[in-house]
Formats: structure tokens, sequence, C-alpha cells
């Protein structure tokens, strides 16, 4: 069955044929995914389209545009050398009076990307083969973004990797622990409470100009990258809401967090969730290959610290998301995202215990 409203606000954008279905699609965890579907002259063709979360990307004119301007240069970019922009990049559908996005009410925002075909978005590594790859895309997407102008970006989720103020933020759910939930997660506190000296590393580095200040994706989990269903090779770098100023250490670190946990984000049963570290070396090499000389001594020194401090990071937001009642992200089930905080938690323990060997591989 097609949802009426839906199906009214599709009919906003320059989409040809007849709507045929419109279907929940995807895991992620902060705007409503849909998979349209349309035939035109007997041809299916599919559109991803999304509502958009509009709380938290305000305003969303300027979230469009930072999109627009990337995916322009990225279309340019793809087409100068031969590749196929409509595959290799995220395609904005317009709407009938060419704007980026539609209005429906006033906080009702939508967007239609084109469906980027015979791809998959994985949950979990499936083979070293497939991280690999996810690593030479999201590192030649930090290579293109270097030539962006970084001027033209809206900082729309300012402070979004500042770890130091999303501490201070889980320090205050705690304070308020709205639903009486701190009690539960004593251990988990005490274990976020005692790192408190790596939350400003990176911040203060970028601040004092010692590690550089980047375009940088900024939410590079492994279900972020379409890759080739039949080849497993990279096809395009998506979800580009939170391309801002910031650390390569972030991008790397945050598809690390993701991608060397064998179990999915909520896991419960925590004695599966190990650290991979093979899975780590297959990553730094892809991602230190595409980057070639572009990344400097002072961001690989922190390429592994980096990784326990998105980690960390990550494992916080869930957890103050879990104490003020699971409002930014996306749940399924009741205490979802506290299961979400003690993976990356265990992960956290995990990587502290190969560090040195994280880092003598970088080197
Ligand atoms: P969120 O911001 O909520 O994470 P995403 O933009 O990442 O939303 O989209 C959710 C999922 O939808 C992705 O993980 C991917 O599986 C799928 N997806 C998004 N855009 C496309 C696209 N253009 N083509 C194919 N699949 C897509
Ligand atoms: C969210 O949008 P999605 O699901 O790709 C979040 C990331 C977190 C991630 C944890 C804008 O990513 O920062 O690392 O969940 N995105 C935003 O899985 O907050
Ligand atoms: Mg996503």
């Amino acid at each position: 069955m097609i949802n009426n409203e839906l199906s009214k606000v599709l009919s906003n954008f320059q989409i040809k044929g007849e709507l045929i279905s419109c279907e929940p699609y995807g895991n992620g965890h902060i705007n409503r995914t849909y998979l349209a579907i349309y035939s035109e002259n007997g041809v299916q063709k599919r559109y991803i389209f999304q509502k958009i979360n509009s709380k938290l990307f305000d305003p969303v004119e300027k979230l469009m545009k930072n999109i627009e301007l990337v995916t322009e240069f990225n279309r340019q970019k793809i087409a100068s050398r031969g590749g196929n922009p409509d595959r290799e990049s995220l395609t904005i559908v317009r709407t009938i009076d060419g704007k980026t996005y539609y209005k429906a009410n006033e906080d009702d925002y939508y967007r239609v990307y084109i469906f980027i075909e015979d791809t998959v978005a994985y949950q979990t590594v499936q083979t070293p083969k497939d991280f690999y790859y996810s690593a030479i895309a999201f590192g030649n997407f930090n290579n293109l973004l270097a030539e962006f102008d970084a001027s033209s970006l809206y900082e729309i989720l300012p402070r979004f990797h500042d770890t130091r103020k999303r501490y201070g933020d889980f320090l205050k759910a705690l304070e308020e622990d709205k639903l009486g939930r701190a009690k539960e997660c004593q251990k988990e506190i005490e274990f976020i409470k005692a790192r408190e000296h790596y939350y400003g590393k990176i911040v203060d580095m970028l601040a004092s100009g010692e590690m550089p200040l980047k375009v940088t994706h900024n939410d590079t989990k492994l279900n972020n990258v379409l890759l080739d269903a039949k080849t497993g090779e990279p096809v395009a770098v998506i979800d580009l809401d939170t391309i801002m100023p910031g650390s390569i250490c972030y991008d790397f670190g945050d598809s690390i967090r993701f991608g060397c946990n064998p179990c999915e984000e909520d896991e419960k049963d925590l004695s599966k969730v190990n650290f991979r570290f093979d899975l780590y070396k297959v990553y730094l090499e892809g991602f230190l290959e595409a980057l070639g000389s572009r990344i400097t001594n002072i961001e690989k020194e922190n390429l592994a610290f980096g990784s326990i401090l998105m980690t960390i990071e990550c494992g916080m937001r869930f957890l103050a998301d879990y104490l003020s009642g699971d409002t930014y992200f996306k749940t399924h089930r009741e205490g979802q995202n506290l299961d979400r905080a003690r993976t990356q938690l265990k992960l956290v323990a995990d990587m502290e215990r190969v560090l040195d060997d994280m880092n003598a591989l970088v080197k």
C-alpha cells in the first residue's frame, strides 16, 4: 500500500512515471529513508526518498546547499576523469519548482536522490576486501574534499566531533537522568568518566594548528559507502549531511569504530564484540594508499588514537541518548541505545590493549 501523504509529497519532485511502491529502507539512525519505485512505460526506476531530520539539520536550506555544492563539485570531477557521475555520486532530484528539497509542513522536509543500482551498503564487514575498498572510497573522498572550497560550506552541526563538548553533553544528561536510568549503567558511566583525559586531545591540536583542519565527511561508517554488488569495488560515498571542517583522524577513526566490530552496533552479547585487528590493518592499508602524500605525520600519529576517540565518543553519545529518553538516535526496541553504548565501550577497552600495535603498524 502506498501512503497517501508520502505519495502527495513525492508528486512535488521531478520524477516521471507512476509511483508503484514506497517502503522504509536502510539502517540510518538519523533521517527517515524510503525506497520509492516508479514505473515509466513498463520500466522501473528507483529513488531514495528521505524525510530530513530537520530538528537536527537546521536550517535545512543550508544543509541542502552544502550537499548541492559538494555533489556538483564531485560530479564534475568524476565526469572529467571519464566516470559516471550518476553512479559514483549522489544525485539530487529536484522539485518541480527547481529546489533541492520540499517543505511539506512547518517541520517536514523531504529530498530525493537517484537510487544507485547494483550496489550494497553493509552493516558489518563481509570480507576484508569490502573493508579495504571502503577505505579506498573514503580516502579518495577525503582527497576530493581537499580541493573543495571550505569557506563555501555552512557548519550545519557545529562542534560535531568536539569530544570534550560531547562529554559535557553526556554529563548534563547524566545529571538530569530524566528517566532514572543512570542506576542501570554505573559501570559504563565510570568507564567514560575515567577517560576524560582523551577528550580534548584532537580538538586542542586542531585549535593550535598542530593538526590540520580539513573538510571531512565525519560519518564514515561502512553503511555510508556503496560497493558494487558484483565486484565489491567502491562506487559512491553517500550520507553527505555531515560534511564539515574536521580531522582526517575522525574519518579514519569512525570507519574503524564501525567496521572492526564483527557484530552489529547493538549486539547484546558482548563476548562476540571483539576488536578485529586484522581488519584495522586492512583499512589502514587502503586509507594510506588512497591518501598518498595528503596525510601529515601528526595525522598519521593520531590515526590509532582517533579510532579510540571516535569509538568512545559514539559510546557516550549513545549512552547520553539512553539517559535522555532516546530522542536522537532512531531506536526499534527498548534498551537499544544502551546496548549500542556497551558495544562501543567494549571496543574501546579492546583497542586500548593493542594501541601500541595499532600505532606500530602505522609507522
Ligand atoms: P541516514 O542519514 O539516516 O544514515 P543515509 O543517507 O545514510 O541516511 O541513508 C540510509 C541508507 O539508505 C544507506 O545506508 C544506504 O543503504 C541507503 N541509501 C542512501 N542513499 C542511497 C542511494 N542514493 N542509492 C542507494 N542506496 C542509498
Ligand atoms: C549516525 O546517520 P547515520 O546513521 O549514518 C550519526 C553518526 C554516528 C552514527 C552511529 C548526524 O549516523 O554521528 O556515528 O549514527 N549521525 C549524526 O551509528 O549524528
Ligand atoms: Mg547513513
